[in-house]
């Protein structure tokens, strides 16, 4: 297929790059000129590289990006025809994603949001799971490139639910990650080795996939970003935000939020938010070590 790339952050790139291992004809463009993908073409506006694409497909920071990319200055809705697809795979507001969407389809063009978990290891393997809402014929067409991307697709509804369920996603991922980091932070505070209490947790109900994934990491002391901090955050705020919007309280993630807050004033925000850690560390005046720490 002809696909428009758009956004070769952390994420975007790798997944650009499964598209064209995938033998699909990928045109790439970023905001800040320089990075390339192998075997794509590049153009100068997101504009000139939606001309003839048949989707494109987004992978910026947030709303804001997302209006900019499509309905800004040189955006892509300027070039798209009737009948293309937009998908969007950045994390970005379900209320927005519906505005934006209503927007394009003035000119005929469906939108898909497609937002996935994986982080940059399931984006580099081609293993993301999409978390998508839209209509079940647009997403049928758009199979061959999730395929190209990741291992599974999970329909939730119409478009804007994939994003309500991905905020639904972060959200516990957040709170099950705050509680392990607060549970090692006791535990070495009352002397308790902490690669003993990961291997507990991994033997008891209290086992998680979150625990899983980010143990090896947070024993060894590994804060470079695989999710950073201040994506995290930013999905904090947009949950936040739906809830709000929503008339719903979700008083556990208002104070997470805070920690998140204090976090990035300590410089954490291009650490993986697993740096939320050496906050409590701090006020607990310990550290957390693994054996190989
Ligand atoms: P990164 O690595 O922070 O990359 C963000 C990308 O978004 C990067 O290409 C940025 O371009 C681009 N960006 C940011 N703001 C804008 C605006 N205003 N206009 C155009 N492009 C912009 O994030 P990830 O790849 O880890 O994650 C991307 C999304 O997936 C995000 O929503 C996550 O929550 C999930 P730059 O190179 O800075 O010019």
């Amino acid at each position: 297929m002809r696909v428009a790339f758009l956004g070769l952050g952390i994420m975007g790139q790798s997944m650009a790059s499964n598209l064209v291992k995938a033998g699909h004809e990928v045109t790439v463009w970023n905001r800040t000129p320089g990075k390339l993908v192998e075997g794509a073409a590049v153009a100068p506006t997101p504009a000139a590289a939606a001309q003839g694409a048949e989707v494109v497909w987004l992978c910026v920071s947030d709303t804001d990006a997302v209006e900019e990319v499509i309905c800004g200055k040189d955006g892509a809705e300027s070039s798209l025809s009737e009948g293309a697809i937009i998908a969007d795979s950045s994390t970005i507001s379900p209320s927005a994603t519906l505005k934006f969407a209503e927007k394009v389809a003035a000119k005929g063009v469906a939108w898909v949001d497609a937002p996935m978990t994986g982080s940059k290891i399931g984006a580099r393997d081609g293993t993301l799971v999409f978390i998508v809402g839209g209509a079940e014929e647009h997403i049928e067409r758009l199979k061959p490139l999730f395929a190209a991307m990741g291992k599974k697709i999970f329909r939730m509804g119409e478009t804007g639910k994939g994003q309500a369920t991905k905020l639904a996603m972060n959200l516990q991922i957040a709170m099950i990650y705050e509680g392990f980091a607060e549970a090692l932070t006791l535990a070495t505070k009352l002397g308790v080795d902490s690669q003993q209490l990961v291997s507990l947790i991994e033997a008891t109900m209290v086992r998680s996939g979150v625990v899983e994934y980010k143990a090896p990491f947070v024993l060894q002391r590994d804060f470079t970003p695989n999710f950073p901090l201040r994506l995290m955050h930013k999905d904090i705020r947009l949950t936040l935000e739906a809830a709000k919007e929503a008339r719903v309280k979700l008083p556990g993630l208002q104070t997470v939020e805070e920690i998140y807050e204090l976090a990035t004033e300590d410089g954490n925000k291009d650490l993986d938010y697993a740096a939320t850690l050496t906050l409590l560390e701090k006020w607990a005046g310990v550290q957390v070590k693994g054996k190989a720490a």
